[in-house]
């Protein structure tokens, strides 16, 4: 051992012995008079960090240092950040004797754009069957292994769907997601495997407190009182919707449409012929009110009819707007009805043979002053002689229906009376009941009086969206998000979070606010949230998926819902925060380059979310690797990472080892060793 060289140890707290014995390039000497002892800790670093220097010398007079000069016996001294390898020397005179020590400094180059997160997205429950009982669980456990075979580092772990609430949020509430959890946890760290959590999707506020979901206006509603209740005056806005005057107001869009007067005077017959299942019966809608809330109903009867029937309702084609945005277009073709004040525990839906049942779906005209409505099929199904018959189509204002309240968000209820404006008091002239309102004795209003009522109404089933968002407008919901971030930092011991910003696609409704654009109020949302995440864990290492923050993808001038153009809400963002990067291209243009070069222009790292679901042959996975060259060769830096990113079924991880040999083949360099 080094230490028995001397007789005279020199007095050395034990850890310093520790690295003295354990950190290599270190100059460790002794003559009869003076020990010197002088190290670097790291002595091997990548170039811009710094290191850090320690000497003691025992029976020594005086010492001088290579970088300062005249230095005391024993200390220590942080070096700057070193660019190039360096040699540092301290000399110590004791007597007539000068003992000198160097130690050299290996500096590696940095490697930007090395590949140092190699993760996997990883979505499902893991919360109500015990061990390798549960599906998800025991997809996970394998998925680890595979990982730490493949040179995987990470896994983003979405522990998802409705499981996700109940399993990150309230870990009570699941009995085996706790002991599931803790064996993934151990079985992740054995491996080598950072489990990075998932959360903060502005759809958790809503989910946990209701009344903070994001809602469409619904302005002046016409109600008339009858007796002790109003309600919408109503009528419908279709004529000849039952098509007693054959076709009139419609166009029947494809030549499997038929009109048909085996029943009911009169009904539209669609049928399978088409090659394509192409089977739509059309209808365009002007003068509308803006900001209004329409239930539509039909029936529906079908014979050996295996087609999937729709409802999609657009905005009128004259509007300056980009007409692809859907006013309705249910994640369930046929949309989700409501009966008395409620959802149907069901979406609508219909069967192969049945007879005459009648539907209905809400929807909002928000700022539009007319619609196009679309029922019927875009794609056929395996047989291919049954058919649909479709009858009384009816629109008509609903009031009420599925109301949010909040003090920001009030329901109104006022009327016209002598040129002036009346409103009501709630609780003394009425009360909100279901779609309606309740008059109360003693109220202001009286029976055959006309109303006019405003509130919000909940954009549930009207986009392909699983669960409405929640508006920041509120304190409550950084209150909501907080409360479970504590409990996700609990559970991961990773100081990573994904902030799970997706496909957010009604916002910005609340004008308490303030008056904002939609990219305004992202940036402020995202801000207040990475703030207050940064309150609760002063070492987080945030990311964001790019679509919200991106123009080459939701970032435009009009997305969806909407309110207002969503550009410019990666100002919000910390400039620390990793950009998850999912952009496809098109089969017109390479979107990736550019979006890559967005915000690498901005200085946010990035990591490429490679193999977006099918992609056996990995022709996408080569397509992405093309843009990230093409992208670096155009100047972007920062790209230090990729994430196997698979979410149909989240079951495509067949390419797991074939991606990563892929990258490492490609990317030697930057693939660590
Ligand atoms: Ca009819």
């Amino acid at each position: 051992m080094r230490f028995q060289l001397t007789s005279r140890l020199p007095v050395l707290p034990f850890s310093l012995l520790l690295s003295a014995a354990c950190v290599g390039h270190h100059a460790y000497a002794e003559t009869a008079q003076a020990t010197v002892y002088f190290s670097a800790s790291p002595a091997s670093i990548e170039q811009g960090r710094s290191v850090n220097l320690a000497w003691d010398a025992s029976n020594a007079t005086a010492c001088s240092a290579s970088w300062s000069g005249p230095i005391p016996l024993s200390g220590s001294y942080a070096t700057p950040p070193l660019q190039a390898g360096t040699n540092y020397t301290i000399n110590c005179t004791s007597g007539e004797q000068t003992i000198s020590r160097t130690v050299a400094v290996d500096v590696t180059p940095s490697c930007e754009n090395c590949f140092k997160k190699r993760w996997i997205y990883y979505y499902g429950g893991l919360g109500y069957k015990r061990g390798v009982e549960n599906a998800s669980y025991k997809k996970l456990v394998e998925l680890i292994g595979r990982a730490k075979q493949a040179g995987y580092n990470g896994i983003m772990l979405n522990v998802g769907g409705d499981d996700s609430y109940t399993s990150l949020l309230k870990p009570r509430e699941a009995p085996e997601f706790q002991a599931n959890f803790d064996e993934i946890k151990k079985l992740a760290s054995d491996n080598g495997i950072e489990l990075i959590p998932v959360g903060g999707s502005p759809d958790v506020a809503a989910k946990i407190d209701p009344t903070l979901a994001e809602a469409l206006p619904v302005n002046n509603t016409p109600f008339v009182v009858d007796g002790s209740k109003a309600t919408p005056v109503g009528g419908s806005i279709v004529s000849n919707g039952g098509f007693d005057k054959g076709t009139e107001g419609w166009y029947l869009f494809d030549t499997s449409v038929h009109y048909d007067t085996s029943g009911q005077n009169g009904a539209v017959k669609l049928d399978q012929t088409d090659p394509n299942g192409r089977a739509r019966l059309y209808r365009p809608f002007t003068n509308i009110n803006p900001h209004t809330a329409y239930r539509l109903s039909f029936s529906v009867k079908t014979q050996n009819y295996d087609a999937p029937l729709r409802i999609q309702i657009f905005p009128p084609a004259a509007d300056d707007y980009n007409t692809d945005i859907p006013l309705y277009m249910s994640r369930n073709y046929l949309g989700w009805g409501s009966t008395d004040g409620k959802w149907n525990a069901k979406a609508n839906a219909i069967a192969t043979t049945q007879d005459w049942t009648r539907y209905n779906i809400d929807f909002n005209t928000r700022a539009y002053t007319g619609f196009r409505l679309y029922i019927g099929a875009w794609g056929n199904g395996t047989t291919k002689t049954g058919f649909a018959l479709i009858d009384d189509i009816d629109i008509r204002e609903i009031g009420l229906a599925h109301t949010v309240r909040r003090p920001s968000l009030p329901v109104v209820v006022s009327a016209e009376a002598n040129g002036e404006r009346i409103v009501y008091t709630e609780s003394k002239d009425y009360e909100v009941g279901v779609e309606s309102l309740l008059i109360l004795p003693g109220s202001g209003i009286h029976d055959k009086d006309r109303l006019l009522v405003s509130g919000y109404q909940e954009a549930t089933n009207m986009l392909p969206i699983w669960n409405p968002p929640g508006n920041s407008c509120s304190s409550k919901y950084y209150d909501v998000q907080r409360a479970a971030y504590q409990n996700i930092k609990q559970l991961f011991t990773s100081s990573k979070f994904f902030i799970n910003y997706d496909e957010w696609r009604i916002m910005n409704w609340d004008r308490s606010c303030g008056n904002l654009t939609a990219g305004e109020y992202l940036a402020n949302t995202a801000r207040t949230m990475q703030d207050m995440l940064s309150s609760e864990n002063q070492n987080i290492d945030m990311y964001v998926w790019n679509d919200m923050f991106d123009p080459y993808a939701n970032a435009i001038d009009h997305y969806l819902a909407v309110n207002g153009p969503l550009l410019d809400g990666w100002k919000g963002l910390h400039a620390n925060t990793t950009i998850m990067n999912w952009i496809q291209n098109r089969t017109d243009k390479n979107l990736q380059v550019p979006s890559l070069k967005f915000f690498s222009d901005r200085k946010f790292h990035q990591m490429i979310a490679l193999y977006y679901d099918d992609d056996s042959d990995l022709t996408r996975t080569r397509q992405w690797l093309d843009s990230l060259d093409a992208a670096e060769k155009d100047g972007v830096t920062g790209v230090d990472g990729f994430m196997y990113t698979t979410w149909q079924n989240n079951d495509n991880y067949g390419a797991l080892e074939n991606v990563s040999e892929l990258i490492k083949s490609r990317y030697s360099k930057r693939w660590p060793k």
